[in-house]
């Protein structure tokens, strides 16, 4: 298998996660959306990453229909989210923060690149401002374990994307371990796990 996109891509970055915590070997093809527009296309025709060429040559988009998939190959209670239950709820309610928040921090360092003139305020401050609800909703249920049954999930995963992305590169002066302590944990916890460490994402 080969995926297709680049680690600064948190959707990209969790599909990864996803494929080494899992054991399912793959090919990683670094080409960048923007950059390598070309070359993204011959996999992945409207562009987008993360894209999962299957060995079949059948192409898969959208981090959460191949992370299904991925789920699915191998052994269920190996999958990376609880089957049922509360704990499932659990799991989807804070993945799909991760997932609002995500788009939010593309939105800014989208923004970002345009020249200061055109880039328009109360965006930028609105995406911002709903970004760090989000953060401080993932702080309020984070402990001092994995978020679900004290077992890492995609919720963990999503969250630490998620923090290091605005830390690292979109929100510097707001999302920090002072402002974020356990969502800095948390993050402490899993770049212990060469998923993570192994796939820090660069600019
Ligand atoms: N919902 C999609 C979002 C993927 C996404 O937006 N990827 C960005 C890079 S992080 C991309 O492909 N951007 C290029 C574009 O939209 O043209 C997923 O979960 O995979």
């Amino acid at each position: 298998m080969k995926l297709v996109g680049p680690w600064l891509s948190g959707f990209t970055r969790r599909t990864a996660i996803t494929m080494k915590l899992l054991g399912i070997p793959f090919e990683h093809l670094n080409l960048n959306a923007y950059t390598d527009k070309e070359e993204v296309r011959r996999y992945s025709p409207m562009g987008k990453v993360p894209a999962l060429i299957l060995d079949s040559g059948e192409v898969l988009i959208d981090s959460a229909g191949i992370i299904d998939v991925l789920h699915e190959a191998v052994e269920p209670e190996r999958a990376l989210i609880p089957p049922s239950g509360a704990a499932r709820l659990r799991a989807l309610q804070l993945i799909g923060i991760g997932l609002a928040i995500y788009p939010k921090l593309s939105a800014l360092f989208d923004e970002s690149l345009r020249p200061e003139s055109y880039r328009l305020q109360s965006a930028i401050e609105g995406f911002a401002e709903q970004a760090v609800i989000g953060f401080k909703m993932l702080e309020e249920q984070a402990g001092d374990g994995w978020y679900v049954s004290d077992t890492l999930s995609q919720a963990d995963i999503m969250a630490v994307v998620c923090y290091q992305a605005a830390a690292q590169f979109v929100l510097p002066d707001v999302v920090t371990a002072k402002n974020f302590p356990r969502l800095a944990a948390l993050a402490e916890r899993a770049m212990k796990i060469d998923a993570f460490a192994s796939t820090v994402p660069h600019l």
